[in-house]
């Protein structure tokens, strides 16, 4: 089997760089013809066996290759694999040769994008590949393999199979409309639709608890000029990353951190002083932090406890810290205070993030969570489409019909199984046709 162009592409699989071993993996027809060029024939499938490679009189290396011919293999076509010394110049001979027996290299994710193409990935698991790769704490790591797993394919796999359903009972219903049993069927979908909603509505009601433990937790730092909000984050980070002034207005733009608390990746984003001001320069900091502030899990208002009360120009903090507890005008009020200048109370203000980081990111119960924007535009496009539907009136069951239609295609999206929906509709303009 070969992808649409039927070229043969090669890739570094490994890091680059000097290494013990650099993995160089080819799919597509030339894969075959390769090894029997370079490896003097192909090896037993899927056993790994030393070959001397070569190609014509040039020398590139004594290492393992593998082959796994289609359909069993990660593309879903002939792939070949090389273990090779992990040098930079035997990398290049192998990939001059391939390049002279007419491969090219692979663009980014073009082995995972054959994969889904053939069949032998949906598009939520090729996704967890990447999650894979990039996962840095053990929460991601576990998140990304139960994707890869198919724990979410299975749970949009599993709520397409109902609206399916629903699409029959409705399609009974236009066909037999003339009957009671056309009522029926129609009410029959209208409750399966309605429970499709309500989980759809519980899935997309997280809180983003998934999205942000794949794409970190983000907090923001706001407060007036001079709270000590820079302090704060070289205080998180444990390095001067910020700078620390006593001129007010000194942090202009968002300065965004990573941080490990408690297991989960957080940015953390310093930002500029919340005040009026006629500063242009300001002025766009303070709309910046204001919007980083939206666009932020969590807001921690910091406040200079020895100053008078200020404006915090409208932004609702989901925490709020009073800083200089060290100087004598500092007053004593409800919530947790700190001095960034000694150090006290910053266990205890960590204590307190790392615990709400990891309430908020925390997966409760079996069900596998939304992980990514795209599936959430999916769903939530799939469930504007159902309460549509439901505003269909009795006596016109397509124009539901139509609606869970739409509904199946988008929510067909997120695992790329969207051409059996075509499928679908032909078998049941067929059934009309014919009726
Ligand atoms: N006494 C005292 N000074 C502090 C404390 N935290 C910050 N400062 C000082 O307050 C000034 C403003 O701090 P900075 O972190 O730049 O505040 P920002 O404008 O909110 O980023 C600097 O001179 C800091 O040294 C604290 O807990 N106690
Ligand atoms: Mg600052």
């Amino acid at each position: 089997m070969a992808a649409k162009d039927g070229q043969t592409i090669y890739a570094l699989a490994s890091a680059p760089g000097r290494s013990g071993v650099a993995v160089v993996r080819v799919s597509g027809p030339g894969a075959g013809p390769a090894l029997t060029a370079l490896a003097g024939g192909l090896p037993k499938p899927r056993a790994a066996t030393l070959r001397t490679l070569r190609h014509g009189k040039v020398d590139i290396d004594r290492a393992l290759v593998l082959w796994f011919p289609a359909p069993h293999s990660f593309t879903g076509e002939d792939v070949a694999e090389f273990h090779l010394h992990g040098g930079r110049a035997v990398r290049e001979s192998l990939f001059a040769a391939l390049a002279d027996l007419g491969q090219r290299p692979a663009e980014p994710g073009e082995f995972s994008r054959r994969a889904v193409e053939h069949g032998r990935l949906d598009l939520t698991r090729a996704e967890a590949i990447a999650d894979l790769v990039d996962a840095e704490t053990p929460a991601q790591l576990r998140q990304a393999l139960r994707q890869y797993d198919g724990a979410l394919a299975e749970l949009y796999e599993g709520w397409r199979a109902a609206l399916i359903g629903a699409l029959g009972r409705a399609e009974a219903a236009i066909d037999f409309s003339d009957d009671g049993v056309g009522e029926a069927e129609f009410a029959g979908a209208r409750a399966q639709a309605a429970s499709i909603i309500d989980a759809l509505q519980k899935h997309l009601d997280d809180a983003r608890r998934g999205e942000a433990l794949r794409e970190g937790f983000r907090l923001a730092i706001v407060g007036a000029p001079n709270a000590g909000k820079s302090s704060l984050i070289n205080a998180l980070v444990q390095r001067e990353a910020a700078i620390v002034s006593e001129v007010p207005g000194t942090t202009r733009d968002v300065i965004e951190l990573r941080l490990n608390l408690g297991g989960y990746l957080v940015h953390v984003a310093d930002t500029a002083g919340l005040r009026q001001t006629s500063d242009a320069v300001e002025a766009e900091g303070v709309r910046r932090a204001l919007a980083q502030a939206q666009a932020s899990d969590l807001v921690l208002l910091l406040r200079d406890g020895t100053a008078p009360y200020t404006d915090h120009l409208g932004v609702t903090p989901d925490l709020i810290v009073w800083n200089k507890n060290d100087l004598p005008g500092f007053q004593k009020r409800d919530g947790l205070s700190l001095s960034l200048k000694s150090g006290e109370g910053l266990a205890q203000l960590i204590e307190t993030l790392t615990a709400t980081v990891s309430e908020r990111l925390e997966t409760k119960g079996e069900a596998p969570v939304l992980t990514r924007p795209r599936h959430r535009e999916a769903l939530k496009q799939a469930l504007d489409c159902l309460r549509h539907a439901l505003s269909a009136p009795q006596d016109q069951p397509e124009l539901f019909a139509e609606d869970l239609r739409l509904a199946l295609r988008a929510i067909g999206r997120i695992t790329g199984r969207v051409d059996v929906e075509e499928l679908l509709d032909a078998v049941f303009r067929d059934f009309c046709i014919g009726k």
